[in-house]
């Protein structure tokens, strides 16, 4: 398989520790691109016409996209149980949440690269990290039993995105009033499948 890949893309990062947690990193090889809403011509369109990353290639199959899918899939294909039956639409609950950060992050960010100096729109961008700062608070306040459980996806997600947050934001100070959120991620951050995909 070949995966679309770029080191700093938390949705590719979550495919990467997902490979990493199910032992199958080696059956994956990486094409180096990035991701850029003004030049998607960096993915094959024929097989991502959203022209996004992750994107993984299969050697029968149509190319999958994207992270949930991608994810998904190689769980499915080693058997790991990162998508419990019985807690189902909880783990994809907090994947989404963990999602939406790293969308409305991402976007601030799109927003400085991406327009001219005098077409930011501040009102946007704080929009976007208030978005943020709810679903933080809900991790903080809602979820840090289901985070502090066995290994499952939504955690996976959930520390791609609080590392996006410290890769791209840190000046923002997430941890702030939410200490047990920032334990939580200290403690995930030690995992070797973190350690070894570091955004840069
Ligand atoms: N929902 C998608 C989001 C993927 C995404 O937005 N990736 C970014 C890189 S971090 C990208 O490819 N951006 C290029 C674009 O927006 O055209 C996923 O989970 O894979």
């Amino acid at each position: 398989m070949q995966l679309y890949h770029s080191p700093a893309s938390p949705f590719v990062r979550k495919v990467m520790v997902t490979l990493h947690e199910t032992g199958q990193l080696d059956e994956v090889e990486l094409v180096s691109t990035v991701g850029n809403p003004l030049d998607t011509s960096k993915v094959s369109r024929t097989e991502n016409p959203l022209g996004k990353i992750p994107t993984l290639l299969r050697p029968s199959g149509p190319a999958l996209f994207d992270s949930r899918v991608i994810c998904r899939f190689l769980d499915d294909r080693a058997g790991a149980g990162l998508y419990p039956e019985k807690r189902i639409w909880e783990v994809l609950t907090l994947e989404a949440l963990a999602d939406g950060i790293m969308e409305a992050a991402v976007l601030m960010v799109y927003e400085s690269r991406c327009r001219p100096e005098e077409k930011i729109h501040d009102f946007w961008v704080e929009g976007q990290w208030a978005k943020i700062g709810r679903a933080l608070d809900a991790l903080e306040t809602r979820w840090i039993s289901h985070l502090a459980g066995p290994l499952d996806m939504g955690q996976i997600a959930c520390g791609c995105a609080l590392g996006y947050l410290d890769f791209r934001h840190g000046d923002r100070d997430w941890r702030q009033g939410r200490d047990s959120l920032a334990q939580w991620a200290a403690r995930f951050a030690e995992r070797e499948s973190m350690q070894s995909t570091k955004p840069e």
